[in-house]
C-alpha cells in the first residue's frame, strides 16, 4: 500500500485527479525518496490518525485529556526554535527585485543547492500530501497551496492553520495554479537548512527546519513572501497585520488592520476584551497575523484573514493578559516548547500560575524549582483553530472580507514613539509605515532588544524589493475613494527605570476609541511635527490608575529623540537607493523641518 515502485504510486486514495499536482509530486517524491506517500483529505478521522502516529514518531506527547481534550506537546529540536531570516531568501532573476532587505540566490543556484539536500531526505518517512486554501473558498482573495512534508507535526499543524483538504483540490480544478510548497526537516542541521521563495515560479522550498514560519510554508512564506509578491503584480497587498472589528456602544462595528512586528501584540489586541469602564464595546477577531487586502467596487479597502487559525506566542499570555486566548488553547491545541507539569497539564512564565515544584522544561529535561533557566521557550507557541476563539468575528470567513476604517503601525519602543499619533493623510501613514521601528524579540533567531527598522513590520516578510514596496502602497492609496486613516501607537514606552508606562492589554482599547472617534471625527487633535496627537483630556481615563501628566508623558514628543530619530531614517533610506519614492523623501524632508 502507497508504496512508490519505479517512482510510481500505487495508492491512489485521496490523490486528485489533476495532472500539474500528480507530476509535480511525482518530480519531488522521485527527489526525496520517501517510503510513503500520503495524500491527506482533510478529515476528522484523518487528524486522529496522524495524532495516531505523531504519538508513535515522538513528535507529539500526549497532555492529560481529561483536563485539556485534544492537546498535546511538541518539542523541537534545541537549534530549531524560531525563523531563522538570514537562512531564509528570496530567489528571482535578478537579485535586484529581491532587494537590500532580503537575502538573495540565484534561482538555479538554489534549485542546486537545495537538490542535494532533498535528495533522500525523506528515507524510512512519510511523504504527506498538504493541499490547502489560504482564504475562504470561491472568493477573489483565495489562494491554494500543496504542501509535501516529512513532519507530522507540520501537517497537523496546516490543518489547524489553514483550510486544508480536498476542499484545496475542488478549489483548484484542472489548473496549474497553485504554490508548490516543498518541505523536508531533513537532519534538522542548521548548516544545511535553507528557506528558499521563488517568486517567479509561485514555489517555496524550505529544509533542515520544522518550526513555525520556516516549516508552516502556508504562513510567512505563502501568505506573505509569495502573495507579497503577486499583490504588487495584481494590485492589491498582502500585510503582516491583524483584522479586528470593533463594535461600538452606538452599535457600529468599525474594522481596524494592525501591522506590528513578531511578538509585538498582534494577537492580544485581535482578542481584546473590553475595560470593566468601557461597557457596550465589544472587539471581534478576524485575523491575529495576516492580512490580505483588496481595493473593494466601493473604493474602500477590504481584508481578509487568509489563515485558519493561530500560531500564537505563548509565554506572558494568561487569564490577566489574553482571556480569549487562554479559552481557545483549553482544548485541540498543539503547544510547543512549553513547560510539561507531573499532571499532564502545561506552564508557561506569565501564565499567572506558581511555578511548579516539578516539571519538564522545554527541552525535555528536569527543570530544577531553582534552576534560572526559563521553562517555556521565550518563543513557545500555540497552535488552535479560529473555532476554538471565542471572540472569533462572524466575518472571518466572509468572501468579501471586511471593509477597513484605520490602519495602525506599531512597535517596541522604550523611547520616541509616543502612545498614539495619526498621520496627515494616506502618504505620511505610508511613510510612517516605512519609518517604523522596533526592538527585536524572540519571535527570531538573532539579539533580543535591539532596535531594528522594521518597515510595516514586514521587513522579514516582503517578498521584493522595498523601494518597490513603498511605491506600491503609494499607488494603492491613489486607487481608493475612501482612504483610511492611518495611525501609529507604541504601547511599550518605558519610565527611566525601565517600567512600563502604559497598561496595556486591554486598556489598549482606549487608544482604539480615539482611533474610532478620529474616524468619525468626533474629535481633534494637536497638531504636532509628527502628526496629529490627542489632547489628553480626550483619552477615556475612567476605571485606570493614571494621571493627566503620566498620559501628557505618555504623549510627548522629544525633539532631540526626534532629531537623531530622523537621522537614523536617513541612513536606512540610503539602503533603497534610487528606488526609495520620492514621496517618501518628501516626507521625510517635512517631518525634518517641522521638527526644526
Ligand atoms: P507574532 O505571533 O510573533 O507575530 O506576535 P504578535 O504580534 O501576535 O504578539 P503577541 O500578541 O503574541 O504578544 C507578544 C508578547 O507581547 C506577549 O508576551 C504579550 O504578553 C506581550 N504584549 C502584548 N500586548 C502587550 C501590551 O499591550 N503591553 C505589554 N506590556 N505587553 C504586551
Ligand atoms: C512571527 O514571527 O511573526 C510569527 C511566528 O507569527 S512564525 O509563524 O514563526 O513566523
Ligand atoms: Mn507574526
Amino acid at each position: 500500500m502507497e508504496q512508490i515502485r519505479n517512482g510510481k504510486f500505487i495508492e491512489k486514495e485521496n490523490m486528485p485527479s489533476n495532472e500539474h499536482v500528480i507530476k509535480w509530486v511525482n518530480e519531488m517524491a522521485a527527489m526525496c525518496k520517501p517510503d510513503k506517500i500520503q495524500w491527506l483529505n482533510g478529515s476528522e478521522k484523518e487528524e486522529k490518525e496522524l495524532v495516531k502516529e505523531a504519538l508513535r514518531v515522538g513528535d507529539l506527547i500526549e497532555l492529560n485529556q481529561k483536563k485539556m481534550p485534544g492537546c498535546y506537546l511538541h518539542r523541537s529540536a534545541l537549534n530549531d526554535v524560531a525563523r531563522t531570516e538570514e537562512l531564509t531568501f528570496i530567489c528571482t532573476e535578478n537579485k535586484e527585485d529581491a532587494g537590500p532587505t532580503n537575502n538573495w540566490m540565484a534561482p538555479k543556484e538554489a534549485y542546486e543547492k537545495l537538490s542535494g539536500i532533498f535528495n533522500g531526505s525523506m528515507r524510512e518517512r512519510t511523504m504527506y500530501v498538504v493541499p490547502f486554501l489560504m482564504g475562504p473558498k470561491g472568493s477573489m482573495f483565495c489562494k491554494v497551496g500543496a504542501q509535501l512534508t516529512d513532519s507530522v507535526y507540520v501537517a497537523l499543524n496546516m490543518k489547524k492553520m489553514t483550510r486544508m483538504g480536498k476542499i484545496a483540490w475542488e478549489e483548484l480544478g484542472n489548473t496549474n495554479n497553485f504554490t508548490r510548497c516543498l518541505h523536508s526537516k531533513s537532519d534538522l542541521d542548521i548548516k544545511r537548512r535553507f528557506i528558499c521563495h521563488f517568486p517567479e515560479d509561485n514555489a517555496v522550498w524550505s529544509v533542515g527546519s520544522g518550526y513555525g514560519g520556516n516549516a508552516l510554508l502556508g504562513k510567512k512564506c505563502l501568505a506573505l513572501r509569495i502573495a507579497s509578491f503577486l499583490g504588487k503584480k495584481e494590485g492589491w497587498l498582502a500585510e503582516h497585520m491583524l483584522i479586528m472589528g470593533v463594535k461600538t456602544p452606538e452599535n457600529e462595528t468599525y474594522y481596524i488592520a494592525a501591522a506590528f512586528p513578531s511578538a509585538c501584540g498582534k494577537t492580544n489586541l485581535a482578542m481584546l476584551i473590553p475595560p470593566d469602564s468601557m461597557p457596550g464595546w465589544e472587539v471581534w477577531t478576524v485575523g491575529d497575523d495576516i492580512a490580505w487586502i483588496h481595493i473593494g467596487k466601493d473604493g474602500r479597502l477590504y481584508a481578509v484573514n487568509p489563515e485558519a487559525g493561530f500560531f500564537g506566542v505563548v509565554p506572558g499570555t494568561s487569564m490577566k493578559t489574553n482571556p480569549n486566548a487562554m479559552k481557545t488553547l483549553q482544548s485541540n491545541t498543539i503547544f510547543t516548547n512549553v513547560v510539561l507539569k507531573e499532571d499532564g497539564t502545561v506552564w508557561w512564565e506569565g501564565c499567572g500560575e506558581e511555578r511548579p515544584k516539578k516539571a519538564i522544561d522545554w527541552r525535555g529535561e528536569i527543570w530544577q524549582s531553582d534552576s534560572m533557566e526559563k521553562g517555556a521557550h521565550p518563543n513557545s507557541r500555540f497552535t488552535a483553530h479560529v473555532s476554538q476563539c471565542p471572540s472569533a468575528s462572524a466575518e472571518w470567513d466572509n468572501p468579501n472580507g471586511v471593509p477597513i476604517s484605520a490602519i495602525v503601525f506599531g512597535g517596541r519602543r522604550a523611547k520616541v514613539a509616543p502612545l498614539i499619533y495619526e498621520s496627515f493623510d494616506w502618504q505620511h501613514g505610508t511613510f510612517i509605515g516605512a519609518t517604523m521601528a522596533s526592538e527585536k524579540t524572540a519571535a527570531a533567531e538573532g539579539k533580543v532588544g535591539e532596535i531594528r527598522h522594521d518597515p510595516m513590520a514586514m521587513l522579514p516578510f516582503c517578498g521584493y524589493h522595498m523601494g518597490d514596496y513603498f511605491k506600491h502602497w503609494l499607488e494603492m492609496g491613489k486607487n481608493l475613494h475612501k482612504q483610511p486613516k492611518i495611525f501609529h501607537v507604541n504601547w511599550f514606552r518605558t519610565d527611566n527605570n525601565g517600567n512600563f508606562l502604559w497598561p496595556g492589554f486591554r486598556e489598549n482599547l482606549r487608544v482604539i476609541k480615539w482611533i474610532i472617534q478620529r474616524v468619525k471625527e468626533e474629535v481633534d487633535a494637536n497638531k504636532t511635527a509628527i502628526g496629529y496627537v490627542p489632547h489628553a483630556k480626550d483619552m477615556h481615563m475612567g476605571g485606570i490608575n493614571l494621571t493627566e501628566n503620566n498620559i501628557e508623558e505618555l504623549l510627548s514628543i522629544d525633539k532631540e529623540e526626534w532629531n537623531e530619530e530622523v537621522k537614523k531614517q536617513e541612513e536606512f533610506f540610503k539602503k533603497f537607493g534610487d528606488k526609495m519614492p520620492k514621496e517618501i523623501l518628501e516626507e521625510h524632508a517635512g517631518l525634518k523641518e517641522r521638527l526644526n
